[in-house]
């Protein structure tokens, strides 16, 4: 059934169930001298190329890849739209590899038709941190589906990985593979209800005008929480310090230290936000919240061209509740003029979607680890992953 996922060291589906199987690595690792030196084969009109991300001509290329061939919600009416500030921040984490980022061009026209990358992370299993690379943007154009280039690029990129002496990988997908650690909802609270409708991301309730829908999802216009405000540069410690802490319970966990913390939390415009609560008597840190910018091209409308979603990341409350602090979460995305709020039902989010009026999508994100068996499927609330 899956010719290629069968022959890969991950979960397989004949194993679901199996518990005499032992949790952690599926295979060793080998000596480096045995990776394989040379890159996998392409077809031969076609040609790997590692993409500088630092060079605008090299970002733009990609941008365009991703804009017109990269995911589509189930009827294909919008497409993920990366900016490339984005592209340039997921793709650039402390100690990044240029290796890890993959192209495939033609050999004639040198038009890139292929795309997947790598970024290595701090993941903790349970009681072990394990340092992995993070998959993510694998795309082949729309033309070239279907001609088996994905298991290449995968393979291509598992090899360069192994050459950096790492062996284990985390990935989501929104499809089925073998097998996910967990899989998650998505869940949307809308802030523009009239767009949303008009493009078609929502529909009218039943028994609801447009009227009440919009006095519905009317949130205030200024956030409620003393102390609460934008984080900055001095915050690095602090939020480290908290987000280590709140990240202990959950049984896979991203391993932050101060500098990724300051690579994926610090606000960067348009792409990453960040707010504390700085306790106006202590001025400690006390709770801490974070979304990024992931637009969406709206495929064939006549009005709008794109949806303006913000999705929640790392969400940490100590004094102030989980829900009021994502409230002010949603005021401050609203005064920022996105349409969408959005967030998977990982970490503690479930207790506070219904509550805050998210409803469930009809997207699921399925979560996978290479290389690394776990005995059981953990619920989303067990999960700290937030996939970008
Ligand atoms: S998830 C986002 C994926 N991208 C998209 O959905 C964008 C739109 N779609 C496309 O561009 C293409 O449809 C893609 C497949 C490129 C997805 N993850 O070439 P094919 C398997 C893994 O004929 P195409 C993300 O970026 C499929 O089951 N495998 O198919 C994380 C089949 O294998 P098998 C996938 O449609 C990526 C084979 O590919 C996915 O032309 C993590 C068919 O190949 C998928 N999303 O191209 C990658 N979709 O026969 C894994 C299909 O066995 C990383 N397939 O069923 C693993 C860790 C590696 C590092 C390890 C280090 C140690
Ligand atoms: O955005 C998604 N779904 C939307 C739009 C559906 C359009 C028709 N298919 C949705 N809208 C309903 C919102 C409504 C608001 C009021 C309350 C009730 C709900 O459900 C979905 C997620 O739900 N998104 C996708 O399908 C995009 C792909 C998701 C998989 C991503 C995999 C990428 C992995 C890379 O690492």
């Amino acid at each position: 059934r899956h010719k290629f996922w069968e022959t890969q060291p991950v979960g397989q589906f004949k194993d679901l169930g199996d518990t005499s199987l032992p949790e952690g690595s599926i295979e060793l690792p080998t000596p480096l001298s045995e990776v394989k030196q040379e890159p996998y084969n392409l077809p031969n009109l076609y040609e790997w190329i590692t993409c500088d991300m630092g060079s605008a001509e090299m970002c733009t290329e990609v941008y365009n890849l991703l804009t017109n061939n990269y995911v589509e919600d189930d009827e294909n009416m919008f497409r993920f739209n990366y900016s490339k500030e984005f592209l340039h921040w997921a793709l650039r984490p402390p100690g990044y590899y240029r290796s890890w980022h993959i192209g495939v061009r033609v050999k004639n026209s040198k038009k890139l038709v292929a795309f997947i990358t790598g970024v290595p992370a701090k993941i903790r299993v349970r009681d072990t941190v394990v340092t992995m690379a993070e998959i993510n943007f694998l795309c082949v154009h729309k033309k070239l589906r279907s001609k088996r280039l994905a298991p290449v690029m995968i393979k291509e990129v598992t090899r360069r990985v192994h050459l950096e002496n790492i062996w284990h990988a985390a990935y989501t997908a929104g499809v089925v593979l073998p097998t996910p650690i967990s899989t998650c909802q998505y869940w949307h609270r809308s802030l523009n209800p009239k767009k949303l409708i008009d493009v078609g991301f929502s529909r009218l309730g039943a028994r609801m005008t447009m009227n009440r829908t919009i006095k519905l999802y009317k949130l205030p216009d200024s956030t409620v929480t003393p102390g609460f405000r934008k984080m900055e540069p001095h915050d690095v410690p602090a939020v480290t310090r908290l987000l280590r802490n709140y990240l202990k319970q959950f049984v896979v966990a991203p391993d932050f230290d101060e500098n990724d913390v300051e690579h994926w939390l610090l606000p960067k415009e348009n792409v990453v936000d960040s707010y504390l609560v700085e306790s106006p008597e202590t001025h400690e840190i006390t709770d801490f919240c974070s979304f990024y910018t992931l637009p969406s091209s709206i495929l064939g409308n006549q009005n709008y061209s794109t949806l303006k979603a913000a999705y929640s990341y790392y969400n940490v409350s100590t004094k102030t509740s989980l829900l009021q602090l994502m409230n002010d979460a949603l005021i401050v995305a609203k005064l920022k003029d996105f349409d969408v709020f959005n967030a998977l039902d990982v970490m503690q989010n479930g207790t506070f979607l219904k509550e805050l009026k998210f409803g469930p999508g009809d997207g699921k994100l399925h979560y996978y680890l290479y290389n690394y068996r776990l005995k059981h499927v953990l619920r989303a609330s067990e999960l700290a992953l937030t996939s970008i």
